[in-house]
């Protein structure tokens, strides 16, 4: 068993995105890609030599392969322990939880989240730092240097280990403590929430709940903990065991991709309450009978009711949404007489918000919610969290909505993504944006007068660093607003992503469509970014 010192020499398109480092699987497959990347974050890093280190992933395809070649690495870079999940299945609020309950010097998370998965399609890697939440940019920029000058990695020679069973191994000086994926998961869980009372409205027989983790990495956690623990019955999780391609499908919890769950909740005789999750499971989509919950509207609602739930009963320090998320948090956050912070998109912008205890929930309009339990996003939680809800008020999914709406006012909300474009169109797009800003105030489209445009930048209030270029907004005198961003976690073009709201006080008009109630700011976009016309594209390749 001897350490061995490999040269190698850069790759130059080493750079984290929004979550992680994204490329397609053959990407990582090069010679020593994945080894680069490792050894890169490695380099980057102080004073980890004898601390533990999490590992584990979404189970999609190449997530055994690179998970040996981690715990090698590891080894041979002088971790003390590594915890990995069994058959090397962690999710990403798992991980999360692992890294915080076991004092962690950190994590590495194996994903590509809600893109596709297979030989052909996409895989990701994602380091979190010992709170347990994704590394913020200093970090990641850190990584992309060291990845544009490494010479050399270190791997240990030994056989793979035995991922398929709980137990402990030695890996030269490093301990490798195979872990089973859910116990720390479910007993954080447990702490949250009144699983008594969940367990009294899964198991009384009025109450039905279809859970669809759409062959993604949530399956086990949702067998355990629903139907296991509060004893939901049998085929209350469908779609429940992790397939390295997710069945051929897009695990992306939303009404396009989530299409089997959406059937049965719009369709004759639906459950009660229905949801999914993403591929790393830190995702949610909530649905009512023939009704579908905003993630958006979801935050505001968490919000508004955590009181009823005991891990939140004392109240929340604060809310934070990611900006192109829609207002109506903001809405309760006044009501509530607490901050709502308004940050860059990614989970890494909440982390400073929750370790200083400013936010107690956050979330972004992209199906993310989560609290200061974990410092990720978290899919099963906010399923939880709902149930309780649920349980606790009696009331009907779409009843809560409602009243919510009566009580706030509705915030209609849609985002359109406009996939595969050309990377140079979109960026043409943005650009002119950019260009044409300072022209914008005052100007008026319609009946919408524009009452700021800017490109978001974001000041963090705890260590003061700042983000720029977050995303274009235009703000009208009424309150609604457009934003246009570029994704930061595709591997194939770019994606443009439009983000549309307008908020309705009236509750005579809560009933519309909201593709019909936001459609004259839709043409307005159109009109203002030349959509169309610079990405080629007649329509949206999605609409959430
Ligand atoms: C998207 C979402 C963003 C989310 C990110 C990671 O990023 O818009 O809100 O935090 O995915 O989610 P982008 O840059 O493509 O818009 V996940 O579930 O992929 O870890
Ligand atoms: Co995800």
């Amino acid at each position: 068993m001897s350490i061995q010192t490999i040269s190698t020499q850069p790759y130059t398109d080493q750079k984290p995105g929004t979550s992680g480092l994204r490329k397609k699987v053959r990407v990582f497959q090069q010679p020593n890609f994945l080894e680069n990347f490792i050894q890169s974050i490695f380099n980057s890093l102080e004073g980890y030599q004898n601390q533990t280190l999490v590992v584990g992933g979404d189970g999609r395809y190449y997530n055994r392969e690179a998970i040996q070649i981690i715990l090698k690495m590891a080894a041979a870079n002088g971790f003390g322990r590594v915890l990995v999940g069994l058959d090397g299945i962690l999710s990403t609020p798992a991980a999360s939880c692992v890294i915080r309950k076991n004092d962690a010097f950190g994590g590495i998370i194996l994903s590509a989240s809600h893109n596709p998965g297979g030989p052909e399609e996409d895989f990701g890697v994602k380091y979190n730092i010992s709170n347990g939440g994704p590394a913020p940019a200093n970090i990641t920029d850190a990584i992309f240097a060291a990845s544009q000058t490494i010479t050399e990695y270190k791997l240990l020679d030994v056989s793979d280990i035995d991922l398929s069973r709980v137990a402990s191994h030695s890996l030269g000086h490093m301990t490798v403590d195979v872990i089973d994926s859910v116990t720390d998961y479910g007993a954080l869980m447990e702490t949250l929430f009144d699983f008594g009372q969940i367990k009294q409205l899964l198991s009384g027989g009025q109450f039905r709940f279809c859970m669809d983790p759409l062959h993604a990495v949530t399956g086990p956690y949702a067998t355990a903990i629903f139907e296991r623990r509060l004893n939901a019955p049998a085929g209350t999780v469908v779609n429940g065991v992790p397939l390295e391609d997710f069945g051929g499908g897009h695990p992306d919890p939303n009404l396009v991709y989530a299409h089997d769950l959406v059937e049965i909740m719009f369709g004759e005789d639906a459950p009660d309450f229905g949801a999914a999750s993403d591929g790393d499971g830190d995702r949610n989509m909530v649905l009512g009978k023939n009704f579908f919950v905003t993630p958006s509207d979801s935050l505001a609602i968490l919000a508004a009711n955590a009181t009823l739930v005991p891990g939140y009963r004392g109240g929340l320090a604060g809310i934070a949404r990611s900006m192109p998320t829609s207002q109506a948090p903001d809405r309760v956050a006044e009501k509530l007489g607490i901050d709502c912070y308004e940050t860059p998109t990614g989970w890494k912008f909440f982390g400073n918000l929750l370790d200083a205890d400013k936010a107690t929930l956050c979330g972004e309009e992209s199906f993310g919610t989560g609290s200061n339990h974990i410092r990720e996003k978290d899919g099963l939680w906010a399923v939880l969290f709902w149930l309780n809800i649920l349980a606790v008020k009696q009331q009907s999914v779409e009843d809560i909505v409602r009243e919510h709406w009566r009580t706030y006012g509705r915030n209609y909300y849609s985002r359109h993504d406009y996939e595969g474009v050309e990377s140079d169109r979109a960026n043409t797009l943005i650009t002119n944006l950019r260009q044409g800003l300072s022209a914008m105030p005052s100007k008026t489209f319609g009946s919408y007068t524009v009452d700021y445009a800017d490109d978001f930048a974001y000041t963090d209030p705890v260590d003061g660093s700042v983000a720029e270029q977050q995303g274009i907004r235009i703000g009208f005198t009424d309150g609604s607003r457009i934003v246009f961003r570029l994704s930061g976690t595709g591997t194939s073009g770019a994606t443009l992503r439009l983000y549309v709201e307008s908020y309705e006080p009236d509750p005579a008009k809560h009933d519309q469509d909201t593709q019909v109630a936001l459609a004259d700011l839709i043409s307005l976009a159109d009109e203002i970014a030349q959509i169309k016309v610079l990405t080629g594209r007649d329509q949206p390749t999605v609409i959430t």
